[in-house]
């Protein structure tokens, strides 16, 4: 398998957790390189629904070592829940390893992103509201504190003061927020950092012995390309960067150490949040994409806004990502539609456009060019292979490979591992 990247190729929730799933089974090491708590991970495994926020998927293998890189954002309080969680379902979290220069999310980031979010009205991002822009903006602001900073009393408690008494200011006099105590935010992670020092390393450097030793190495994205703070639909994004690009920068490891690049993409579309979304269907279709898909937030329950499948989108994905090849999951939605559309190209004052428009202002005036595919009306739940889809499912994933340029080698029936296509 060697070092392979596994990112969502449309706005999230492409059912990357799953995929990651089935490859860490031949993966040394899983790595995050990006995100925080907002992303959500769901993955089924013998009738057991895990949902993983920061914890890489590779923890439901014993063997498998798991890192949240130096690029993600850490709420110990929350990765602390996930890990209480885990060990009541008798996983052994022995494997997790932390970065020690991630960034820490702390109490005045959520604050921050919540009211945030509503200074913005009608301007809001959709936020998942848990303190990541907050989180990133210090990092760049040189501002944040990171994990090796938690991992020495002294230092932490100064800094924390320092930094406390900045972020009062602004929830005070911009918020109009009751002021944090530097002292009880000491108190309380303190204690959470002592529970996290046992899995603190230099992760970069963990990577890097592994792949020496010629270890298979999975780099795990969260979100999706076009949440993607630079190449996503701005402002509409998240602020990390979810892109195969990201996995270099967020693990500390560099470009010739990659072999392949998996994209996962849904048969249909999703977005949560605000934003410009082409081929969003707001009627009874919709609705049904949303009910036969379950599309609500792994995170947050938010009911995700559905449509068709946009290969503009997969195609700018594949530049973005440099794609060798897709998995398409959640083919099984589809299943009772009598026809399913595809927009092959959109449709922008009046010239038909097949490169995804950069602003955001052009991709709300897109309107998406369709065609339209007999759908197959049979269930595909209990197909193993290629051979046992229905001939308009194949016609389907082929028209798809064929607007993508890039071959399918994933399909996916079901949340199950076991509902899964590998394509020879
Ligand atoms: P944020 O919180 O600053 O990252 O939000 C910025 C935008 O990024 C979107 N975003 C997501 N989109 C899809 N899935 C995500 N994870 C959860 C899930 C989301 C949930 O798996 O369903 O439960 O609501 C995720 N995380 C961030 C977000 O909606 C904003 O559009
Ligand atoms: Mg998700």
């Amino acid at each position: 398998m060697a070092n392979v990247i596994v990112i969502g190729a449309q706005w999230g929730d492409e059912g990357k957790g799953k995929i990651t799933d089935l490859l860490s089974n031949s993966a040394d090491v899983v790595v995050r390189y990006q995100g925080g708590v907002n992303a959500g991970h769901t993955v089924v495994v013998k009738d057991q629904t895990f949902k993983l926020h920061l914890t890489p998927s590779g923890i439901l293998y014993p063997e498998t070592q798991c890192v949240i890189g130096s690029g993600t954002v850490i709420d110990p309080k929350a990765l602390i829940a996930e890990l209480d969680k885990l060990d009541q379902l008798g996983i052994s979290t022995n494997n997790l390893f932390i970065s020690e220069t991630a960034h820490v999310t702390l109490p005045y980031h959520r604050l921050l992103d919540q009211a945030a979010e509503e200074r913005r009205g009608n301007q809001k991002i959709g936020t998942t509201k848990r303190g990541i822009g907050p989180t990133y903006a210090d990092k760049s602001e040189r501002t944040g504190l990171r994990i090796i900073d938690l991992m020495n009393a002294e230092t932490f408690r100064e800094q924390l003061e320092w930094t406390i008494n900045y972020k009062n200011i602004v929830l005070e006099k911009l918020y109009n927020l009751p002021p944090l105590d530097p002292q009880v935010v000491f108190d309380e992670y303190h204690e959470y950092a002592e529970r996290l020092r046992p899995h603190v390393v230099d992760s970069s450097l963990l990577i890097y012995n592994a792949i020496q030793k010629r270890k298979n190495i999975l780099f795990e994205g969260a979100q999706g390309t076009l949440l993607d703070l630079d190449h996503g639909t701005y402002p509409y994004v998240t602020s990390s960067n979810p892109v195969a690009g990201g996995a270099c920068i967020g693990s500390g490891i560099g470009p010739t150490m990659i072999d392949r690049v998996i994209g996962v993409a849904k048969a249909y579309t999703t977005r949560v949040g605000e934003g410009p979304f082409p081929t969003e269907l707001h009627g009874e279709m919709g609705q049904l994409l949303c009910d036969r898909g379950a599309e609500f937030g792994t995170t947050t329950g938010r009911k995700r806004r559905c449509g068709w499948f946009d290969a503009v989108i997969g195609r700018y994905a594949v530049r973005i990502n440099g794609l060798d090849c897709l998995a398409i999951t959640k083919l099984d939605v589809l299943d009772e539609l009598d026809e399913i559309q595809v927009c092959v190209a959109y449709e922008i004052e009046g010239q038909q456009c097949r490169d995804f428009p950069v602003s955001a202002r052009q991709l709300a005036q897109s309107r998406p060019i369709y065609k339209t595919l007999p759908g197959w009306k049979q269930s595909t739940a209990n197909c193993r292979s290629l051979e046992d889809l229905p001939k308009q499912a194949l016609a389907y994933l082929k028209f798809l490979a064929e607007l993508m340029e890039v071959p399918i080698a994933i399909v996916s029936l079901g949340a199950s591992r076991d509902q899964t296509i590998i394509v020879e």
